[in-house]
């Protein structure tokens, strides 16, 4: 037997399970704010005698109950010992330094000499979660997790987490903290598993963090299962990436890309969300230049996809009208291409002493930008600066950037700029080779550019020269930059020597 009671003592529902558990019925969303509870205490008994269970715990949390209390039945029927629960406002460690459990646990022989007054205690628990240090804001910033699972290699996985975090942080979010499993499979329900799932909503209430955000793309089930039971905002990478194209925007053919994808990602889960979940379409603090368009329903959306298409095919051909008329003038085409923050913004700047915006940012430059670079004897190419790549970048993306990634697929020449300096540059090396492959682009001629020498281990980069016969510049000090320009003129000019001539 189950009792929910309200703080003023009343009872809300009488729940009736069988030996082993109760079924909690739907209580519907709690109205509090981060870090509240719902009002409401479950007092249960437990007919063997045994402690309280993970799924009491895990209830306590994902139901946000004020407690969560235990009456053993001894075998004579009559009442017990009890145990009582409730949710740690503050993270604390035992005297080895060892994080203590999210909960507190407490025991009482009996239910007869316990004469804990709940109003009392409940508003002292109340107080001490006001309290927390952590609620102090510093920023007005929305706080959120970072989550991460894997069924594969740690370490990937770990890498993966930290640049979601630098992700979220570009896309507006202050992370609080990052939480990371390991499993032999992904779990249909939530991704990560139950019991981990209720201690990030422990740790989400202790830090005040409003928002989830998940590294794994979630399927429209599962986010809806995130986000129906912890309360929390749910994000995953592929929102968080169309998030933060959608602030960073500014032509017109960028926003109608960026509006397209988030069309195709979210009209899949608009199907299946309960119209109270609407906060989920919303992206973070509801930006983006197509969020009104977006409130729109179902239908509605289906058209504005179609619509924007047409826009973007009209775009596209003149786009490609352009390169034609660029061809004809005989000016070969080099495109800039490399994992995001690589230093390809900055390079096309020094290379041209222009000053396109580089920025120590995910995702500066969403538009291409095209200048022309001189070489001696009169010569010209038109130069390119394009979208940077990232890690499973969603392919919603890719679809509507098609037509910025022609000026890609179209070059003479793809100059492929590696952040020699992470330590993800192996990592970074081969996502952007897969994903020029992708574009059909594996036949062009490339050059290997190994950027950010200044910063790099001398003995890294020169490995990575010895493996990949890359150039080694530095686009900040221009160290390097006079062997690039000779390999571009090699390369380019070698085979047709009039190439690039304003005369051609
Ligand atoms: N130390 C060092 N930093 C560099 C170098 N080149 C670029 N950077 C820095 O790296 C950061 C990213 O540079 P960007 O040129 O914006 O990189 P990007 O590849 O255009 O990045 P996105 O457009 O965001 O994909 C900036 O803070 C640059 O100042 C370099 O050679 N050495
Ligand atoms: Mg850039």
């Amino acid at each position: 037997m189950g009792l929910l009671v309200d703080r003023r003592g009343r009872v809300t529902h009488v729940v009736v399970g069988d030996a082993h558990r109760l079924f909690i019925p739907e209580l519907g969303r709690h109205r509090g704010g981060v870090g509240r509870f719902r009002g409401l205490r479950l007092i249960h008994t437990h007919l063997r005698g045994e402690p309280l269970s993970r799924d009491d715990l895990t209830d306590l949390a994902l139901l946000r109950l004020d407690a969560v209390i235990a009456i053993q039945a001894r075998l004579d029927g009559l009442p017990g010992a009890v145990e009582f629960a409730t949710v740690r406002p503050e993270e604390a460690v035992d005297e080895s330094g060892v994080p203590a459990p999210p909960w507190i646990v407490e025991r009482r022989p009996s239910v007869h000499g316990w004469d804990t007054d709940f109003a009392a205690f409940i508003q002292d628990l109340e107080a001490r979660w006001a309290r927390r240090p952590a609620l102090r804001r510093v920023s007005d910033r929305e706080r959120c997790i970072v989550v991460g699972v894997t069924t594969g290699d740690p370490e990937a996985g770990r890498a993966s987490l930290d640049e979601l975090a630098r992700l979220a942080e570009t896309a507006g979010l202050d992370v609080a903290d990052r939480v990371f499993q390991v499993r032999r499979r992904f779990d249909g329900r939530y991704v990560i598993g139950k019991g981990k799932l209720q201690e990030v909503l422990v740790r989400a209430m202790q830090l005040g963090a409003e928002v989830l955000v998940f590294d794994q793309e979630l399927a429209p089930s599962q986010l809806r299962n995130i986000a129906t039971d912890t309360d929390l905002k749910v994000l995953d990478r592929t929102q968080l990436i169309l998030d933060i194209f959608a602030q960073r925007a500014r032509s017109r053919e960028g926003k109608l890309q960026v509006e397209l994808a988030q069309l195709r990602y979210r009209r899949p889960r608009l199907a299946i969300m309960p119209t109270a979940m609407s906060r989920l379409t919303g992206g973070i603090g509801g930006r983006g230049p197509g969020e009104t368009k977006l409130e729109i329903n179902r239908r509605r959306a289906l058209e504005r996809q179609t619509s924007l298409e047409r826009q973007l095919r009209q775009l596209s051909r003149r786009r490609s009208l352009r390169r034609q008329r660029r061809r004809r003038v005989g000016l070969p085409q080099v495109a800039i291409v490399g994992y995001t923050n690589a230093g390809k913004s900055t390079l096309l700047n020094t290379m041209t002493r222009s000053a396109v915006d580089a920025e120590d940012k995910l995702f500066a430059t969403l538009d291409p930008t095209s200048r022309r670079l001189r070489f001696p004897e009169e010569r010209e190419v038109i130069l390119t600066d394009t979208v940077g790549f990232i890690r499973n970048l969603p392919a919603e993306l890719v679809h509507a950037f098609r037509a910025t990634l022609e000026e890609t697929v179209e070059a003479d020449l793809v100059l492929h700029v590696l952040d020699a300096s992470s330590p993800e540059a192996e990592v970074h090396l081969a996502e952007v080779d897969a994903t020029l492959a992708e574009l059909g682009v594996a036949d062009t001629p490339r050059i290997l550019v190994l950027n950010k020498i200044d910063a790099a281990e001398p003995a890294a980069w020169r490995a990575l020269r010895e493996r990949t016969g890359g150039i080694p510049t530095s686009a900040r000090t221009g160290e390097g930059l006079d062997a690039l320009l000779d390999a571009i003129e090699r390369r380019l000019f070698q085979a047709r020597p009039d190439a690039g001539r304003a005369t051609a």
